[in-house]
């Protein structure tokens, strides 16, 4: 069983990360937390509420972080998650019956990670790492208390937000830098293995066949983000990030990664926000980073379905 905190900013793929950890037995979900990146904090923590309302999750906590980047003004991934950040066409969204706790994300992450028992605890950010860092810096003990960061993020040989830059670490570098520099055990699920993540027609077939709302919902996702994905970036299908985190702590062997050193370049004059993964050489004893390399997309999509069937 693997207790996380999912630091989300849905974002139509942070969604289907939310059901897969909400829906597969070997994932406990601590709570959610959210932060700005997609759109604005209050837009994706709308619909993070509006996402726990129709998986029914109504007893899972979720909490609001930061509002933008640590260094750098906020700028949103409008052409794709549109102006709602979780564009949608032909579902309506219900009224959100979950509330967002008093807390901030921040002290609830550094709550959880104090109370329970040091290395149960992974994190799992699907946004720009600015909570996870934040985090780290007003209380520093949660680094060796905390299992290991999961994130999805940057890419070692590709880019979306610039040619080199992926989204959630371009937008706040800075909390990227902090988060890959601490010591504890990261791992980088990039844009080399979500794009491995398609969800193809036959892929929305399988939850079509669920027959339920909760699958409608989903279809509906790809769907819009099929439609972003086409016009913003020429894909045929939409690639399904966030949820490949959850796949990896769930069945190591549906992703595969590869121990290398990774860092993030702050002050390039194009590659800022850069995930600089170091194959050179075997990596060294002492390294604390991995890099996610090949998905069984299959294997994958099993589970993202099994999960949204057992949610019902
Ligand atoms: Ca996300």
């Amino acid at each position: 069983m693997h207790k996380i905190i999912l630091d989300c900013d849905p974002g139509h793929d942070d969604a289907v990360a939310i059901l897969l950890a909400a829906g597969n037995p070997d994932i406990e979900l601590l709570g959610v937390t959210t932060v700005g990146g997609n759109q604005t904090l209050d837009k994706v923590t709308l619909n993070a509420r509006q996402v726990l309302t129709i998986s029914k999750l109504l007893d899972v906590p979720l909490y609001a972080g930061a509002t933008r980047p640590l260094v750098r003004p906020v700028e949103v991934a409008e052409d794709i998650h549109g102006d709602t950040g979780m564009e949608i066409h032909g579902y309506e969204l219900p009224e959100p019956r979950v509330d967002v706790q008093p807390d901030h994300a921040v002290q609830f992450i550094i709550d959880t990670v104090m109370c329970e028992e040091p290395g149960t605890v992974t994190l799992v950010p699907t946004g720009p790492l600015t909570n996870i860092a934040l985090a780290a810096r007003l209380e520093p003990r949660i680094v060796e208390r905390v299992k290991e960061v999961v994130l999805m993020g940057g890419g070692y040989h590709v880019g979306n937000w610039s040619a080199v830059a992926e989204f959630n670490i371009k937008i706040d570098p800075e909390a990227a830098h902090i988060v890959f520099n601490e010591a504890w055990p990261v791992t980088m699920v990039g844009l080399d293995l979500t794009h491995q993540a398609l969800a193809t027609p036959e892929v929305e077939e399988k939850f079509t066949a669920l027959g339920t709302d909760l699958a409608d919902f989903v279809v509906a996702l790809f769907a819009a983000f099929r439609k972003n994905y086409q016009d913003a970036q020429g894909f045929d299908d939409p690639p399904v990030h966030d949820p490949c985190t959850i796949a990896y702590l769930i069945d190591p062997s549906i992703v595969q990664t590869q121990k290398v050193p990774v860092d993030v370049e702050l002050t390039g004059a194009l590659t800022t926000g850069m995930t600089v993964a170091d194959f050179r050489a075997p990596a060294p004893a002492d390294c604390h980073t991995q890099v996610a390399t090949k998905l069984d997309a299959p294997r994958f999509w099993d589970l993202v379905v099994d999960a949204v069937k057992r949610l019902g």
